[in-house]
C-alpha cells in the first residue's frame, strides 16, 4: 500500500485568496490542495489534506500522525501552522512527542516580515523549514519528504 504524507494547515489559511492576495497570492486553499494532490501522486504517495482554526484539533493530528508514521503508513507531514509557528509551545510539544517527522512551511518570507514572525517555537521540533515560495513551497516540501530518510546529522525524532 502506497505511504500518505498529511498536509496541515492552521489559522486563517481558509481565507487564502480570499483575503490579502498582496501577500499570499490568489491561490486559494482549494488550488493548494490540488498541488498538493499532484505533487504526491508524482512521488508515488497518497494526500491526506486538512485545515483547521483549532490549536487543539491540530494537536489531535499531531499525535495521529505520530502514530501512522510509526506503524509505516505516513512519510510525514507538512505544516503551516500560520501564526501559531509563533505562539505556540503546545504545537512544538506535540511535534516532539508524537516523534513526527514535520517540515514547517510558511508561504511567505517570515524572516523578511515583521519582528514578530521571525520566531518559530515549531523549527527546533522540526525536520526541516521551508518559507518563502509561495504556494508552491507545498510542493517542495512534499518533494523533500519522498527525498527519503533524514540524513545523519539529523536525530531520529526530527
Ligand atoms: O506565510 C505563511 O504561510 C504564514 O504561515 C501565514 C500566516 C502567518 O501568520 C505566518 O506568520 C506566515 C497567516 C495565515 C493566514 O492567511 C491568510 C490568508 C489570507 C488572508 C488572511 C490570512
Amino acid at each position: 500500500m502506497k505511504q500518505a504524507i498529511l498536509v496541515l494547515n492552521g489559522p486563517n489559511l481558509n481565507l487564502l485568496g480570499r483575503r490579502e492576495p498582496g501577500v499570499y497570492g490568489a491561490h486559494t486553499l482549494a488550488d493548494v490542495e490540488g498541488l498538493c494532490r499532484d505533487a504526491c501522486a508524482h512521488h508515488g504517495y497518497t494526500l491526506d489534506f486538512r485545515q483547521s482554526n483549532h490549536e487543539g484539533v491540530l494537536i489531535d493530528w499531531l499525535h495521529q500522525a505520530g502514530a501512522a508514521q510509526a506503524s509505516g503508513a505516513l512519510a510525514g507531514v507538512v505544516f503551516n501552522a500560520g501564526a501559531y509557528t509563533h505562539t505556540s509551545v503546545a504545537l512544538h510539544d506535540a511535534i516532539k512527542g508524537a516523534q513526527v517527522r514535520v517540515i514547517e512551511l510558511h508561504i511567505t518570507n517570515v524572516h523578511a516580515r515583521e519582528p514578530f514572525r521571525h520566531h518559530s517555537y515549531l523549527a527546533p521540533a522540526a525536520y526541516g523549514v521551508m518559507a518563502g515560495f509561495g504556494v508552491q513551497g507545498y510542493a517542495l516540501a512534499i518533494a523533500a519528504l519522498a527525498a527519503g530518510p533524514p540524513p545523519a546529522n539529523r536525530s531520529a525524532v526530527k
